[in-house]
């Protein structure tokens, strides 16, 4: 899987647009917090928490299932203690 930052002149010529999963079905701890430092112009130690609170199991990977849950608490609960509150990051 591969998220692509938002098309900005500064993007278009940076590889550090690109916020690569490996395959794996996880994401580490650097990607994730590069996708929120570079897409959503986080500073590091808030995308750092944010992907520590995603990590629910602890192995400094957000697992597939750890991704999707995190998106459906974002979407669909209104509830902000859920990890997935901090999909995009603290508010
Ligand atoms: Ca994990």
């Amino acid at each position: 899987m591969t998220v692509r930052r938002p098309r900005t002149r500064r993007c278009r010529s940076s590889p550090r647009c690109r916020a690569s999963v490996n395959g794996d079905n996880e994401i580490s701890r650097e990607e994730y917090t590069r996708f929120l430092t570079d897409v959503w112009s986080l500073e590091e130690a808030d995308a750092v928490q944010a992907f520590r609170i995603l990590d629910t199991s602890g192995d400094d990977t957000v697992s597939r299932p750890e991704f999707l849950q995190a998106i459906r608490q974002y979407f669909l609960l209104n509830d902000p203690d859920a990890p997935g509150s901090l999909f995009f990051g603290p508010a």
